[in-house]
């Protein structure tokens, strides 16, 4: 039996392509309790609300065995057929899968209309929502190596289209012939100046260093709430919405904590399950800021019914590009407001008791005072702070302090300054053996 729904987001605002969905969800899956198919549908149905596409419906199709030419079975290809046509001038039916290029063609002429996978869809709003020139350029990389795999679309409309990436149509786009030669020097172009972007940021990120704050990186799934909590926290205004894929490009911030020690914290892009491979090779100069962070911390949407699955998807795809000795995040269990008191007071119990875990809410502020001391106390494990006593005349001991470890607080008599520093042990080892009158005083 087909299950048939909409139920579209309320503050989406349509006026793109009229959409058909289809979430097909294979029987083991249906079994198996990872996923909920209502919750997939409702994520791609949000997928879709990313890039402004109207839908016009969507439905759960149970799926027993994948058919090599059209992925569904043929009544089931028949039957929704006739669904678009009573439907009337449906654009585009994004199947929420990955497609083979002729599973994807072969549909295209059942239904004599456009179809896109989640991949496609994925890459069209990360097309739209990209804005630096790096965002760009990573997403143009990842949307050309998709296209070159399949054959079929229009590159050259990359250049004149304006936010998307044409994969959803065009003037004239069938006739388009695609040249493999084309596609490969422009792809080359692009990662030459993506290298070239790494490099820079690794320069950025060996100065960010050298003022020795250190990095906090807000990762998870998306609309898990980082921006959200990145605000709360810096008092700062970078958008946040409920909308997947709101941010694309990183953010940094200073972040003060109650010691006095800085950090720089970075919001970045969020992960989704089945994240296409394309996007995670493009998007690597963006993911290596990510893992070379001192600290991640895994913002979780606690009430998300796929919750757990959504956390799975992360610790996935942080394992494909961290070494494979490190260390799980550190998990931040958002949106607490929204729970229950019984289920509130028990998870707080549960997190009480856990060390790696702390609860709160991004939107109403509620727990983020003990994350920063909870982010204090994991920094003072990298970099422990010292009581010094430096005598005022001593300029080069305090002149390599500042330069070398993040002085928190200093007071000054007639002749000394006391200071509080955070330093590396590797730093102190050094401090100690260059001005060892200072440490033996
Ligand atoms: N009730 C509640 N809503 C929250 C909380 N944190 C975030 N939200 C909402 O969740 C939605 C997504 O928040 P964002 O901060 O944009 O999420 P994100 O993780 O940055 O999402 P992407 O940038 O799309 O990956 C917004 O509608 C927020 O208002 C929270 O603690 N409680
Ligand atoms: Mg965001």
């Amino acid at each position: 039996m087909n299950e048939k729904r909409i139920n579209i987001p309320s503050n989406a605002t349509f006026s793109v392509a009229r959409s058909y969905i289809v979430h097909p969800h294979l029987k083991q899956q249906f079994k198996s309790s990872a996923r909920n198919a209502d919750s997939c549908l409702d994520e791609a149905i949000g997928l879709a609300a990313a890039i402004q596409l109207e839908v016009v419906g969507a439905e759960i199709l149970r799926i027993g065995r994948i058919d090599a030419a059209r992925y569904l079975g043929k009544g089931q290809a028949e039957r929704i057929g006739a669904a678009l046509q009573g439907l009337g001038n449906v654009d585009l039916v994004i199947l929420d899968t990955s497609l083979t290029p002729v599973q994807q063609r072969n549909l295209e002429q059942i239904w004599h209309t456009k179809v896109i996978d989640r991949t496609g869809l994925i890459l069209e709003i990360f097309g739209a929502r990209a804005r630096t020139r790096e965002g760009r350029t990573q997403v143009e990389l990842a949307a050309l190596s998709y296209q070159r795999s399949r054959l079929v679309r229009s590159w050259t409309h990359l250049e004149r289209q304006r936010g998307g990436f044409g994969f959803l149509g065009g003037p004239g786009e069938s006739q388009l012939e695609i040249d493999r030669r084309l596609i490969d020097g422009r792809m080359g172009k692009l990662k030459r100046a993506l290298e070239k972007i790494r490099k820079t940021r690794k320069t950025h990120r060996r100065a960010r260093k050298r003022i020795p704050y250190e990095i906090v990186a807000l990762v998870g799934y998306t609309n898990s709430g980082k921006s959200t909590l990145f605000n709360t926290l810096t008092d700062s205004e970078v958008t946040a919405q409920n909308l997947l894929f709101a941010t694309l490009d990183p953010t940094h911030r200073a972040l003060k904590l109650p010691s006095g020690r800085q950090v720089v914290l970075s919001d970045t892009v969020g992960f989704i399950s089945d994240l296409p491979t394309e996007l995670v090779a493009a998007f690597r100069a963006t993911l290596e800021e990510v893992t070379e962070a001192d600290i991640l911390l895994h913002v979780r949407d606690i009430v998300h019914p796929d919750s757990e699955a959504q956390r799975q998807d992360v610790l996935q795809v942080l394992d494909t590009i961290q070494e494979s000795d490190s260390e799980p995040p550190l998990e931040v269990l958002n949106k607490i407001d929204l729970l229950s008191s019984d289920h509130y007071d028990a998870l707080q119990n549960s997190v009480g008791r856990n060390d790696r875990c702390v609860a709160l809410s991004a939107l109403n502020g509620d727990g983020c005072d003990k994350l920063k001391l909870f982010l204090d106390e994991l920094l003072s494990d990298i970099r422990a702070c010292h009581e010094l006593k430096i005598e005022l005349a001593n300029g080069a001991a305090l002149a390599w302090l500042y330069q070398n470890g993040q002085v928190l607080k200093r007071f000054d008599d007639q002749e000394f300054a006391h200071i509080s520093v955070a330093l590396d042990s590797k730093d102190y080892q050094r401090f100690a053996k260059r001005f060892t009158k200072v440490i033996n005083l």
